[in-house]
């Protein structure tokens, strides 16, 4: 379609024209961007088709990676870099007087997701396409995602997201494979043949219609797809219902908005779990229309059921997709007519489970009542399930009633979601070395006795391509003139600008790059926040969903105390500070929104006060997201990671802050241990709790906040200060909540067991700043040990441990 700058400028031209009807000097950069990206969307659809035939042809094993969020973010830029068209188009449009980034700003994220968990499955559909393997994700088109953030008086506002108004230049909505899901109904059950048939009667029905997104894969031909799924009402697609005697138009639209609905919007809770309705309708729905699809995928190849495992792989990203196993099992015994050891059998050797978390309050158990209402059948073969797996055990040991208790899958009126989803997979993964360890010896301990093979780890990873190549250009550049471009298709080999570490000239020019990027971002915060922040001052940032466990709390006491001193001694000696927030809190979680209130309040008071001068600024950006993430990771020089050990599974923002050569304040807890592992105590600023200090605290207690608060000055200071009037507080009972979760409560969190320790590595952090050399040098280092984060990395130990699946590389159209 075109192969250089030139031909690219003619066909855009003459798109642009064809299209709108617009010449060139008119068009508004929507317009550019609309075009554009359809022309993309043309360029790589002839490989999306290839692709797929190439697949059919060859019957390769398919996995289908099922998620209820995909935290994709924008894709023009991303798809260019892989299609290795951005340099030219990037010129071209320059030439035609339109700058690319600005084209790039046109598009809505899509933030189909909450955080960690969603932007992991986006990583992976980038790596599984440009590793060349046969993955696909498999979710929901939601039609409102993630809420937009405002603050209003630093007060957290929600506003809908309806990311699709503009519409979708990346998706294709494709009719032709829509599908039936059931809701409701009565099973009957009935003898023929000495079969038992379950039939279910008088069930809702509900049309999903896939839209196709492509995931281009970096370098080569090579398109996967991501299918979301749209629910649409089933009587519009058959005027039969509508003509009949009994049609009532009021039942109609009742029914068509209650369709509707299972599509509508992304729940915006993480880490928290509500046993909704709907989100059981939404979890049931991406299970049933997916698996119909690969199944219908499946049967193609004329191979039986008991083929489907070396196949077919079906991935669940945490346990909201685990309908999948009794629904597999529905179809497989009811409609396939397997015997049940069959069925459970294949099953088991075709789905696998990654756990994201340990937090007790995340972990789903629907009511049993829900789950028999709305999906009858699927219930009784969760009876089932549970009924064999409770005899197991029983016959395991028939004296421990009480281990058989408390791993049934239906326990307390409750089905247990993890417990079906390891008892019914060939794998059960944790998301970091430390995760998996507690998911072994502590979490799921009597699973992993059960079944200790079943049990492994698969350490996160980013996709280099679009947190390194396209959100630091500069950097990317830098590295390719260093040590060639090798490093881009094996992103371990960034291990060889390590040797660069001491070089001044590397050194200058990393710092001249990363000061670039800290203008642009000051440039951003001064636009949206009216703040004006100084370029050399250290950014220091935690961007994160708002959580207590994540600590932001520890991140604003700091603040307060660093404020206190300087109030005390205006003429104190230290390195200018930029704090830097970005975080969105779940809408029912009071105690997060508080906490931004704080965040916000304290911001107001230092970026004002004169006696502060220029030596401390902080700064919430609103509405952070992934294209907000771009810009705010590549200029950060500190990444704050400072949970308390044991509660983040992995964290991925750490791993994009390394490879952007920000150096790490961080507890040992998930990924930051094996960051640790490689960089040393030199290269990484560890403080506070180990995980087996905070589980002693838990088991033994001991913890205690009101006495840490009356030994030190300086705690006791900052927490008066957020019940008492003064420069963080008008009125006593504003931050009420949040003294009492930390006094009153013996806060969960231990935020102040950890304050000094923290305080301390802070300062230890400001006296490295000070030695630019020996800074710049631990930043290359970091950069060059990032490569093993890479989640290339992570997606082929997932194939070759997990999927047990090759790359398809030698694809017929090269
Ligand atoms: C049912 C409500 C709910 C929704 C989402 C409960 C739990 C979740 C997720 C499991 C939360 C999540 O995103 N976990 C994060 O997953 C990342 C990717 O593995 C990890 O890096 C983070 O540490 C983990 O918190």
């Amino acid at each position: 379609m075109f192969t250089d700058k030139e031909s690219f400028k003619k066909v855009f031209s003459e798109s642009l024209v064809g299209e709108l009807g617009t010449p060139l000097e008119e068009a508004t950069s929507a317009d550019v961007y609309k075009v554009l990206s359809g022309l993309i969307r043309e360029y790589a659809g002839r490989d999306w088709a290839a692709t797929n035939r190439e697949y059919q042809q060859r019957g390769e094993k398919q996995v289908y990676y099922f998620s209820m969020e995909f935290l994709i973010g924008r894709l023009l830029g991303n798809n260019l870099l892989n299609l290795g068209i951005l340099d030219i188009v990037r010129e071209g449009l320059q030439e035609l007087g339109w700058n690319l980034e600005d084209i790039e700003e046109q598009e809505s994220d899509a933030g189909l997701g909450n955080g960690g968990l969603g932007r992991l499955a986006a990583c992976f559909m980038d790596s599984l396409a440009s590793l060349q393997y046969a993955g696909h994700g498999c979710g929901i088109r939601y039609k409102y995602g993630l809420f937009e953030q405002k603050i209003i008086d630093g007060d957290q506002v929600e506003l809908p997201d309806y990311w699709l108004q503009k519409g979708n230049e990346w998706e294709v909505r494709r009719a032709d494979k829509k599908v039936e899901v059931r809701f409701w109904g009565k099973v009957e059950a009935r003898e023929e043949n000495g079969r038992w048939i379950f039939e279910t009667k008088d069930y809702e029905s509900v049309m999903a219609v896939p839209y196709d997104v492509p995931v281009i894969g970096y370098g080569h031909h090579h398109v996967n797809t991501l299918r979301l799924w749209s629910a649409e009402s089933a009587m519009l697609s058959s005027s039969k219902g509508m003509a009949s005697r009994h049609y009532d138009y009021y039942n109609f639209l009742n029914y068509n908005r209650s369709v509707e609905s299972i599509s509508e919007f992304l729940y915006p809770d993480d880490s928290q779990y509500e046993g909704k309705l709907l989100r059981l309708k939404q979890q049931y729905f991406l299970c049933s229309a997916g698996l119909q699809s690969i199944l219908r995928t499946f049967e193609k190849l004329g191979l039986s059921y008991d083929h489907l495992p070396e196949k077919v792989s079906l991935h669940i990203n945490d346990t909201h997709p685990t309908l999948i196993i009794p629904e597999l099992m529905r179809i497989l015994v009811d409609v396939k007519g397997y015997s049940w050891e069959q069925a459970w059998d294949i099953t088991v050797r075709t789905v696998s489970y990654t756990n994201h978390t340990i937090l007790s309050e995340a972990l789903e158990k629907w009511p049993t009542g829900m789950v028999r209402d709305l999906l009858p059948r699927v219930y009784m073969i969760i009876e089932e399930i549970n009924r064999r797996f409770c005899s197991m055990l029983h016959e395991q040991n028939p004296d421990d009633q009480e281990r058989i208790d408390r791993l049934a899958i239906i326990g307390s009126d409750q089905v247990r979601m993890a417990h079906l989803a390891i008892a019914g997979s060939h794998s059960v993964n944790g998301v970091a070395a430390l995760h998996t360890d507690i998911l072994k010896k502590k979490e799921m301990r009597p699973f992993y006795e059960l079944y200790p093979e079943r049990f492994n780890n698969k350490t996160n990873g980013i996709t280099h391509r679009r947190w390194l190549m396209h959100a630091n250009p500069g950097l990317a550049e830098l590295i390719n003139e260093s040590i060639g471009s090798d490093w881009i298709t094996e992103p371990r080999k960034l291990i060889d600008i390590h040797k660069f570490s001491e070089d001044k000239g590397f050194q200058d020019r990393l710092h001249s790059i990363k000061q670039q990027n800290k203008l642009k971002l000051a440039a951003y915060i001064q636009e949206k926040n009216g703040v004006s922040v100084d370029p050399n001052s250290i950014f220091d940032v935690q961007v994160k969903r708002l959580h207590g466990y994540k600590r932001q709390l520890l991140n604003v006491l700091h603040i307060m105390h660093l404020y206190n001193q300087i109030k005390a001694n205006p003429s104190l000696d230290r390195v200018p500070r930029t704090f830097i927030f970005g975080a969105k809190a779940a809408p029912s979680y009071y105690l997060a929104k508080r906490i931004i209130k704080l965040i916000n309040v304290v911001a107001d008071t230092v970026n004002h006060d004169p006696d502060v001068g220029g030596k401390l600024k902080v700064v919430f950006l609103e509405n952070y997201s992934v294209s907000l993430a771009e810009k705010i990771i590549p200029a950060a020089n500190i990444s704050e990671q400072i949970s308390t050990a044991s509660k983040e599974a992995s964290g991925t923002g750490n791993m994009k802050f390394m490879m952007n050569g920000a150096l790490t304040i961080g507890t040992l807890d998930g990924a930051n241990v094996e960051m640790h592992e490689m960089l040393g105590d030199e290269n990484m600023f560890i403080f506070g709790l180990k995980s087996d200090q905070v589980f002693d605290y838990y088991q033994y207690g001991g913890y205690d906040a009101r006495g840490i608060y009356a030994g030190d000055p300086r705690i006791h200071q900052v927490l008066d200060q957020l019940i008492q009037e003064g420069p963080f507080c008008t009125s006593p009972r504003e931050f009420e909540t949040i003294y009492d979760s930390i006094l009153n409560h013996n806060d969960e969190y231990f935020v102040l067991k950890d304050f000094a320790p923290y305080v301390n590595t802070q300062l230890e952090i400001e006296a490295s700043y000070r030695n630019q050399t020996e800074w710049l040098k631990k930043s290359i280092i970091n950069i060059a040990h990032s490569g093993k984060f890479a989640s290339d990395c992570t997606i082929e130990q997932y194939a070759n441990e997990i999927w047990r699946i090759n790359p398809v590389r030698q694809m017929s159209m090269n």
